[in-house]
């Protein structure tokens, strides 16, 4: 348990909770506890999906501008590191992730929403990459992971100009997957994870591993791992839940164990 990040646990579902008033600039503490907490997610048994919360008020507005102003060149490359380890160590939990969205959503708030496999966002979120109006570039990711979200254009036009867009802009260029009233959007976020919580854990993670690495593969090394990944899902005991569910009551209906 950190001083600003939290991991709470119900119901199957961990909420990575960003608790650094007013703003949850990612300072680097801030950084290090979202690692902490994206490592017990990862390996604790009761979490079987994660949303990535910030409060009613505001996601992340981004890194601390008056902590990184300060910074030296030399403190920076180190940082660098760091900061490339705990957004990598988020994007790798191998099981489902949501960032609920409320408010602003900017440079490495918006990196760490797009971390996750889906972004939920109320209806007067914003969200941009405003790097560019400090003089540098997103460093967070931002500049590959919004790009492989909304194609090259649209990502150059963002960080270009450092403009930020409303919920449903990000929504039109698939930035974010669903947009919800302000109030709505944690619930929504919990709702959404309880449909694959009692999912069949490893061929979920299968999923988000045949995506994820796989896009960034050739076709033919893709679809290797993808044979590979699918074929190993014959040693789960879930697959065997699964089709026996289905030959004897039709789709759908498996109580899957999570092994
Ligand atoms: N850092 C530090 N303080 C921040 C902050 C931030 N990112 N954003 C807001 N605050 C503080 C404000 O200074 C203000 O503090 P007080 O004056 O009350 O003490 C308080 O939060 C409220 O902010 P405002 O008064 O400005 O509130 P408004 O509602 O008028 O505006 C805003 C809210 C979020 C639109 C505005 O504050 C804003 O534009 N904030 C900056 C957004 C931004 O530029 N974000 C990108 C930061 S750069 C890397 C590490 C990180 C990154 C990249 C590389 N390496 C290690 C390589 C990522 C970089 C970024 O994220």
């Amino acid at each position: 348990m950190g001083e600003f990040v939290r991991l709470e646990v119900a119901d199957g579902i961990g909420t990575i909770r960003l608790d650094r008033p007013k703003m949850n600039a990612l300072n680097l503490q801030v950084q290090n506890e979202i690692e902490e907490c994206a490592r017990e997610a990862t390996v604790r048994d009761d979490v079987a999906a994660v949303i990535v919360y910030g409060g009613e008020r505001v996601f992340a507005a981004g890194a601390d501008i008056k902590e990184m102003q300060t910074m030296s060149y030399t403190d920076m490359a180190v940082a660098v590191e760091g900061l490339h380890s705990f957004t990598t160590t988020l994007a790798r939990i191998p099981k489902p992730s949501v960032a609920a969205i409320t408010g602003y959503a900017l440079g490495g708030g918006c990196e760490l929403a797009m971390c996750c496999d889906f972004r939920i966002a109320g209806e007067s979120a914003q969200l941009g990459q405003p790097e560019i109006l400090l003089g540098i570039i997103p460093g967070a990711g931002g500049t590959q992971r919004l790009t492989r979200l909304v194609g090259p254009a649209k990502a150059k036009e963002l960080i270009f100009s450092g403009r930020f867009i409303k919920a449903d802009e990000a929504l039109a260029i698939g930035l974010v997957d669903r947009v919800v009233p302000d109030a709505e959007v944690y619930a929504a976020a919990r709702d959404w994870m309880a449909q694959l919580v009692k999912g069949p854990r490893f061929a979920l993670k299968a999923a988000k591993e045949a995506v994820d690495r796989g896009g960034e593969l050739d076709l033919d090394s893709g679809l290797a791992l993808e044979k590979s990944l699918f074929a190993a899902l014959f040693a789960t005991h879930d697959r065997l839940v699964g089709m026996e569910s289905f030959v004897a009551n039709g789709p759908g209906k498996a109580h899957f164990e999570g092994r």
